[in-house]
């Protein structure tokens, strides 16, 4: 299901926005360099990652590029795979001779008084003796580490010190609750933790470490010997246990700050990030060290058309992969200056983001729709007594944009000077995917318009036949790209099931797109049971077993359905159990229930009572009739007589009148 109707994708794709000729002058890739080198890397991927791997250090040049197999029976997947190199050293030590002292990092906290700003220097001083800390704490190469910590320069201190000693780090978003920490935490082992007392967003404090010690709790965690706490707020009554907990700053004030960066080989991994699937527990997605680093500097380079010195600033925080790509591996890859903010765009109010891209001079902005439609909510007043004239490109990203929150970014934040890139990726694919590039694409507003470099992408229909020309289908990947995940963690046989079971022989994007005549995408959303809420990927299957974990539910089916400002919202379909009042209480009990459980993210907008489900007779509850409800289409239903009871679905609509 997308935000967008069929009908706005129709009138938008009659708007295009052609490239500035100013613009294509000094970008990187204008189209006829676009067209060249993307038909070089298809044709000839092995010569163009070859050439285009250098852009990075290697300790061992690689003598072998590609080296890929999308065969469902082996699925193997080597880039780069005789080379050696660290990405720590390639964010800070090679940048130190021609750029140490400038900045690498702008930190904007919560409040709009509290900023900073860290240096190459600097930053690699930090990393240098905080992955000397780790060490001093027991981890060696190829432990996982998992990094709970809010939005502050010392969680990117975290992962490029794991990544200097060849850890693995797992980052878990701080939004998520301990229950869902503690998952995370058993799914890969990890032997230490890195937390904060606390976090702050939009001027409300998160119980990070709190929500640690109650994650390890849970008694088959034996793992972790170790939580070390950055202290964020400093408040004393947050719980200590000497036994396991140690303070970053303790361990910063003895660690040496030299530290030799380990040799890693360009499969080992780098990362491992949780994503919710359509069934099933959250996958840990592995990405390797050499080609992903590649990508992700690549496509920071000339997506957003970055240049030396220029400010850029990515919204997402690290807990997502946006975050590790483009806020800490792809913009410190390149030396940029990347700016991390600790705050929400509404907070103290609608004007804050124009504001920081006014305070900092910042030249290219990369955001959510969700966050550019809850600004457009308010009309002007975000851009109220800004200026915002250093800003150069803006950038979108997690969800299909909307072409009415399109225009309102380019037109109200950009003044229409600003070309906008709508990039389409996923946490498995590592980096961006489907975008334009600025200086070479026309908009069309709502789609993420053409492949990147070395992606060959394809529509299929539900058989798995290539469709050719325009038309709608799922859209796949015939052939790898360096940054493609190699794995789920511990898992491989769920890393083939998911990705390339389905079309036999290509990876499989979960995502429905439509082509247009000029071969533009139009991602049209999930084909599978994820939601898309605010840009962040739940899986109905995760929601659904919380709440069946209630003492007074029965069963639940969960929809997403059309939200003006998160895209799409929750929407559970609740059957309690014999004896149970479905009260006003209940409904924000079990609201509240799901939130402690999976997280505030997870919270479900509304809450259906249904005495009964529709279901065929073999037991399969029809989803597609419970969001046509939840989306207040009572129409178009469709063939509903293969239903058990096809008297339910006349209730259900009678019930959700009555809420709507
Ligand atoms: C990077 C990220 C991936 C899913 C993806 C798709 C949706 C992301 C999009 C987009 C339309 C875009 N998505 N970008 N849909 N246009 N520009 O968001 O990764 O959290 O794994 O989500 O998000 O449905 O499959 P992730």
């Amino acid at each position: 299901m997308s935000a967008v109707s069929s009908e706005q994708a129709f009138k938008s794709e009659e708007q295009v926005v052609p490239v500035k000729p100013e613009f294509a002058k000094s970008a990187w890739i204008d189209e006829a360099k676009y067209k060249e080198m993307y038909q070089q890397s298809i044709i000839n991927p092995d010569g163009f990652w070859r050439e285009h791997g250098q852009r990075i250090d290697w300790m061992t040049p690689y003598t072998k590029v590609k080296n890929t197999s999308f065969d469902d029976h082996n699925v193997d997947i080597r880039w780069f795979e005789d080379g050696t190199l660290n990405a720590s050293s390639n964010c800070l030590d090679r940048h130190l001779e021609t750029r140490g002292n400038q900045t690498a990092i702008i930190w904007e906290g919560d409040e709009p008084d509290q900023d900073r700003t860290v240096t190459y220097k600097e930053l690699h001083r930090e990393v240098c003796k905080f992955a000397n800390a780790l060490k001093s704490q027991g981890v060696r190469k190829g432990d996982v580490v998992t990094i709970y910590m809010p939005m502050v320069v010392e969680s990117v201190v975290a992962m490029l010190a794991c990544a200097r000693i060849g850890a693995i780090h797992a980052v878990v978003f701080g939004g998520f609750s301990p229950e869902a920490l503690a998952g995370r935490i058993l799914d890969c082992d990890s032997k230490l933790i890195i937390t904060a007392d606390e976090g702050v967003r939009g001027g409300k404090t998160v119980p990070l470490k709190a929500n640690v010690d109650e994650a390890l709790t849970h008694p088959d965690i034996r793992s972790v010997e170790r939580v070390i706490v950055f202290e964020r707020t400093g408040n004393k009554a947050v719980a200590w246990h000497t036994h396991r907990d140690v303070r970053w700053d303790d361990l910063m004030k003895t660690a040496s700050e030299h530290c030799p960066a380990e040799e890693m080989n360009a499969e080992d991994p780098l990362f491992i990030l949780y994503t919710s699937g359509s069934t099933g527990k959250p996958k840990g997605v592995v990405h390797s060290t050499g080609g992903y680093l590649v990508y992700a500097s690549m496509t920071h380079e000339y997506v957003f058309d970055y240049k030396d010195n220029e400010v850029y600033w990515c919204t997402a925080d690290i807990g997502w992969i946006t975050g590790h790509s483009y806020l800490v591996y792809g913009p410190l890859a390149n030396g940029a200056i990347s700016l991390m903010c600790e705050g929400v765009p509404n907070y103290p109010d609608s004007t804050r983001v124009s504001q920081i891209v006014d305070k900092h001079q910042v030249n290219i902005l990369y955001t959510a729709p969700t966050a550019i439609r809850a600004l457009m909510a308010e009309g002007d007043a975000p851009v109220a007594g800004t200026d915002r004239s250093s800003l150069r490109l803006l950038g979108t990203v997690g969800e299909p944009i909307n072409p009415e929150a399109w225009n309102w970014y380019y037109q109200t934040i950009g003044e229409e000077r600003c070309p906008i890139v709508d990039t389409w990726w996923q946490t498995e694919t590592g980096g961006i995917m489907i975008t334009p590039l600025p200086g070479a694409t026309d908009l069309k507003p709502g789609s993420a318009t053409r492949p990147f470099f070395g992606v060959n992408t394809a529509l299929v229909d539900n058989s798995g036949n290539l469709i050719d020309g325009a038309a709608d289908g799922n859209l796949v990947i015939i052939d790898s790209w360096p940054a493609q995940s190699r794995t789920v963690y511990g898992d491989h046989h769920r890393f083939i099931q998911t990705y390339f079971k389905t079309f036999k022989g290509m990876y499989c994007t979960g995502d429905g797109a439509r082509r247009d005549e000029d071969g533009y995408y139009w991602i049209t959303g999930r084909v599978d049971d994820v939601l898309n809420v605010s840009g962040h990927r739940m899986g109905t299957a995760e929601i659904e077993s919380a709440m069946v974990a209630h003492k007074e539910v029965a069963e639940a089916a969960v929809v997403g359905f059309p939200h003006d400002v998160k895209g799409q919202g929750i929407y559970v379909y609740v059957t309690l159990n014999q004896g149970a009042e479905a009260s006003e209480e209940l409904r924000m009990e079990l609201k509240k229930w799901v939130r402690k459980t999976i997280g505030p993210i997870a919270s479900p907008d509304v809450i259906q009572w249904a005495p009964g489900l529709p279901k065929t007779r073999s037991g399969k509850i029809m989803r597609r009739i419970l969001r046509k409800i939840a989306a207040a289409e009572y129409d178009g239903l469709g063939d509903t007589s293969t239903l058990a009871d096809p008297s339910v679905v006349d209730d259900l609509i009678e019930e959700h009148k009555g809420i709507s």
